[in-house]
This record gives structure tokens, sequence and C-alpha cells, in this order.
């Protein structure tokens, strides 16, 4: 049984979206991994197929009904291991190893929030993980899943060339990756980094550990001090 994500949106037609071409593509179409998409509004109450209300307390907006989601829940069949994630500005952030465990395991369940949100209970319910993938508001979870799933889908075994295979790439060691440069060797009067082209082998890996380090410690003091905290050995800045 290939690696399944069961997606319950309001617009089941965003999906598989951009993942249907390229690596994604090519994969889904192969079976290494199955799009399951449910119309949350299948589940909906009345003639109107309402799956959401007012909320208590009032306030702007509409609120995505307990009981509809649930119902919904109850419709994916029970993948053993399968976590269900709730798409929410108010997660936790979503990290490279939340990706690595749901892509080690049988699929996730994804669950698009549209409206102000899904009734808390639900939620706290069915123990369903939140997650967020930035401090930034979208439109609704839709987007944020399918970032969810591209990130999984390309550590799915026979995904990525070995080439590729995701050993050096970034978060990898908590740092950031060192810069790139192909031919040319000088553009618009900008050379490659010498060193780059010295053919020493052992210098290029000091190099690009150096680069790392520099362009984390600017960008991402956060990683950083993570980095610097969880790693025994002296980085090359401090010798
Ligand atoms: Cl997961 N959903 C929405 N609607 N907005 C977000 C988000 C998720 N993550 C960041 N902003």
């Amino acid at each position: 049984m290939s690696w399944t994500a069961t997606i319950l949106t309001l617009f089941p037609e965003m999906f598989p979206g951009p993942l249907g071409q390229s690596l994604a593509g090519r994969a889904l179409e192969n079976g290494t991994w199955n799009c399951d998409v449910r119309d949350l509004r299948a589940f909906g109450l009345g003639r109107h197929n309402a799956v959401d209300d007012t909320p208590f307390g009032g306030g702007a907006g509409m609120v995505m009904r307990a009981d509809v989601v649930d119902t919904a829940l109850d419709s994916v069949s029970r993948q053993d291991g399968a976590p269900c994630v709730y798409l929410t500005p108010r997660g936790r952030p979503l990290a490279q190893a939340d990706i690595r465990r749901y892509a080690m395991g049988p699929g996730v369940t994804l669950l698009c929030g549209r409206y102000e949100g899904v009734d808390e209970r639900v939620l706290e319910a069915r123990s369903i993980e939140q997650v967020s993938i930035g401090d930034y508001v979208l439109s609704g979870g839709e987007t944020a899943a399918l970032v969810l799933l591209d990130a999984c889908v390309r550590l799915l075994p026979g995904v990525m060339g070995s080439a590729e295979s995701g050993v050096e790439e970034s978060f990898s060691d908590g740092l950031l990756e060192y810069p790139h440069y192909t031919r040319p060797a000088e553009w618009q009067g900008r050379s490659v980094p010498d060193v780059l082209l010295s053919g020493n082998h052992a210098a290029i890996a000091r190099w690009r550990r150096e680069q790392s380090e520099r362009v984390t410690r600017e960008r991402r003091p956060d990683l950083w001090a993570a980095h610097l905290s969880h790693s025994s050995r002296p980085s090359v800045q401090e010798g």
C-alpha cells in the first residue's frame, strides 16, 4: 500500500494542484503516493449542506462545525499510525523533523480549515495535531497542506535521485546551505570563489561548512543558537 495523503477540504479541486507536476507528479503517477481528496461539503447538514455556523460569543466570521468535521473524519479509513493534522496559523511551527516523521509513516490525514477555523472540541476529542507553516495568514489551510505534502513526498523512497538524497541539505544538521555556483566562472565581473575551482576537496568542504555557518548566523540567529546548543563539536568560527 502506497503512502496516502487523505485531504479533507471545501476546495477539493485544489488537489493535487502543483503536486501533479514534476517530481511529486511522477511519483503520484507511478503509485509511490496517493492523493485521496474528500469534499467536506458532502458531510454538511440540512438542505444547504451547511458546514459552518456563527461563533458562540459573537464576532466576525464563521466556524466549521465539530459534528461535520467528526463525520468527515469517520469516513477516513483508519490507516494505523497515520497522524491527523489540522493546518492553522494557530498551530506549532512545522519543522523538517515533523516532515520526516510523517514521511516515515503510512501517510497523513490533512484537515484544511476555511473561515475562522474549526470548533476546538473536535480537535481536542481526536487529538489532532495543529501546525502552522509560518507567521503570516493564508486564506485557508489548502495551500499550507500542499506545502506540507511537497516536503513529505520528496522524502519518500525513490522520489529523489540518490544524488539529491538529502544528506547535505538545509536543516539536516540544523544549518542553512552554503551558496552554489556553476559556469561561467566569471559573470558580469563576478568570479566564483577560487577554492571551488581548486580541486582541493578538503578545502572545499571546509569552505562550504564556514559559509553554512556564516549564513545561518547572519540570517537565522534562532537556528544558529539551536545548532550551538545541540552540537558538541565547536564551529569553524570558534576554532
Ligand atoms: Cl497552516 N493555515 C492558514 N490558514 N494560514 C497559515 C497557516 C496555515 N500557516 C501559516 N499561515
